[in-house]
């Protein structure tokens, strides 16, 4: 075996954000950019020697190239073997039951998620370990940590592998299996829901749209949905996954998948839509001209988890990220269940997940999953929204509003500030934190703050702390207002502001979220000055 050990020098910055490394492609594309923080990723592990890496991506611009460095590498460096989605794809939800069938070590993820893609557009690589789930804050710093100190990275010099074969083949050597990227995942899904009542449900006319936004769940949606389980060709859209995504922002939210949200909100709209974003791990749920908050979909499924097999003897717990809404405490609290608040990123959830102490997870930043896996998942929760929809035969729309009528509605939406000016945001941020000492106690209109913080985390499981994550200013009626800086952008800042207010009156849940939750989108303005700091009038978008 030809390997080349390389000079290099760090590049500054290889920090992974709230799910890996994300920047734009023209930055991954300079001399050595990848390569560092591939052999950083390696020097942050130990005894992988031999041992089985799962490798895919969302098949965006540049996902097969840096696909072909990433096996050089890990022959160079002694993984054993290599199982490579076909063309390079796989979700990252199906990384993590590949991970897990295969008892690999671990797995590379190539992708910046619903960020835009193209050559213009950004890129993203994220490691995740033997669980299936993303590296811990522990690794990732571990992995920041060496990416400022490299010297050299490792390679072998070899002929390019054939993404398109299935089957074996070498690098170096190491073994490298071409696998299905979709059959791994159906067999999983077909153990967890009862695919014969959802079979019966497409068969009785019941219509449905599910927009894959020329993304990575094309192809496991038009398998799954029409083929296994018979819906009508065409209920996929936008299925075929395109390197740019088709020009679009794979952001399964109102304003990004407006072509099914035109279907959904149009004349002879379908009972049922939803979508999934670049690399198949978030979902959004769609009635007929009815949107599903994340927050509450969450509340939902654990409240109607005993009518799916998988868990029909009932959840362990629940998480959820502190700004998610706390619908799905109530639903806890009903079940007598215990619920954790972790801070905003899935690699929060997995050890709670490892140990047995919660069944389900999710974020409002569209994202729901299970002890199934330790991805999020979104055909999964499509599947499971199929299942009770199967079971419960009514529509999307009163479900909800039985689910509001039985436990409450929490009001709930997200005001997000993007590209705003990196420093102003920060600025915003230490101001709004340096009024906190003022602020308990004080009056605002009706509302009364109880407390205010910039929230921590204490691990309940290996009890690592994690600090900074989110300004929370709670009221003494429940409601909230949050504050946070996205740790996925790759241009300027994003500003987010998380506004929620619980409501048992079922006569007021008609209300529209906007409107129900005025006179705290004022609030979050007056105390944190959100217009006079970015800029802006409006946010730039609102789910
Ligand atoms: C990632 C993380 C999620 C997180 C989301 C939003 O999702 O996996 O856990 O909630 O980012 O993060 P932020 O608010 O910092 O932008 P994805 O789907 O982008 O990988």
């Amino acid at each position: 075996m030809n390997i080349q050990t390389i000079s290099t020098t760090p590049f500054k910055r290889q920090k992974p954000g709230t799910s890996g490394l994300r920047k734009k492609v023209s930055i991954f594309k300079q001399p050595h950019y990848l390569e560092n923080f591939v052999q950083s990723i390696v020097d942050s592990l130990e005894n992988f020697k031999g041992k089985t890496i799962v490798i895919g991506g969302d098949g965006r611009y540049y996902n097969q190239i840096a696909i072909q460095t990433i096996l050089k590498m890990a022959a160079a460096n002694g993984f054993g073997q290599a199982l490579v989605g076909q063309k390079g794809r796989l979700s990252t939800p199906a990384v993590s039951a590949i991970i897990r069938k295969y008892h690999a070590f671990g797995g590379i993820i190539l992708s910046a998620s619903h960020n835009p893609g193209g050559p213009d557009g950004d890129f993203g690589i994220k490691y995740n370990i033997s669980n299936g789930g993303p590296a811990p804050e522990k690794i990732t710093e571990a992995i920041y940590a060496s990416s400022q100190k490299i010297n050299e990275y490792h390679i072998i010099e070899t002929a390019d592998v054939d993404l398109e074969q299935l089957g074996e083949t070498v690098v170096g050597d190491m073994k490298v299996e071409i696998i299905d990227p979709v059959a791994d995942y159906a067999a999983l899904m077909e153990q967890l829901f009862d695919f014969e009542s959802i079979k019966a449900l497409f068969q009785s006319g019941f219509t449905m749209r599910f927009d894959a936004m020329h993304a990575i769940t094309g192809p496991y949606a038009t398998l799954i949905l029409e083929e296994k389980l018979g819906a009508p060709q065409g209920t996929v859209m936008n299925g075929i996954p395109l390197i740019d995504f088709g020009g679009g922002h794979p952001d399964p939210n109102l304003v990004s998948a407006h072509d099914l949200v035109d279907i959904m909100f149009g004349d002879n709209a379908p009972q049922f839509g939803a979508a999934s974003d670049g690399d198949g791990d978030r979902n959004m749920i769609l009635g007929q001209r009815f949107f599903v908050t994340p927050s509450d979909s969450l509340a939902i499924l654990a409240a109607n988890a005993t009518l799916i097999p998988a868990y029909k003897d009932g959840l362990a717990g629940i998480a959820r990220s502190m700004p998610t809404s706390e619908a799905a405490d109530h639903v806890a609290d009903a079940l007598d269940i215990d619920y954790y608040e972790t801070p905003t990123g899935w690699k929060f959830f997995g050890h709670l997940l490892d140990a047995g102490k919660v069944t389900l997870c999710g974020e409002e930043s569209f994202g729901t999953g299970s002890n199934h896996l330790r991805e999020k998942d979104g055909l999964w929760a499509v599947l499971f929204w199929l299942n009770i929809l199967a079971a419960r035969q009514q529509s999307v729309e009163t479900i909800v509003r039985e689910h509001w009528a039985k436990f409450g509605r929490n009001f709930y939406s997200r005001h997000d500030y993007e590209g705003v000016n990196k420093e102003a945001a920060e600025l915003l941020m230490e101001n709004l934190y340096s009024t906190f000492s003022d602020l308990p106690g004080k009056q605002f209109g009706s509302r009364i703050v109880e407390y205010c913080d910039d929230f921590s985390y204490i691990d309940p499981v290996d009890h690592s702390i994690s600090q900074n994550q989110g300004m929370r200013i709670g009221f003494q009626d429940g409601s909230r207002i949050i504050y946070r800086l996205s740790g996925t952008g790759t241009e300027g800042a994003t500003l987010r502001v998380y506004l929620e207010y619980y409501e048992e009156d079922i006569a007021k849940h008609h209300l529209d979220a906007q409107d129900a939750l005025a006179d705290l989108i004022k609030l979050a303005d007056e105390i944190a000055g959100i217009k006079k700091y970015t800029g802006y009038d409006k946010p730039s978008v609102i789910t």
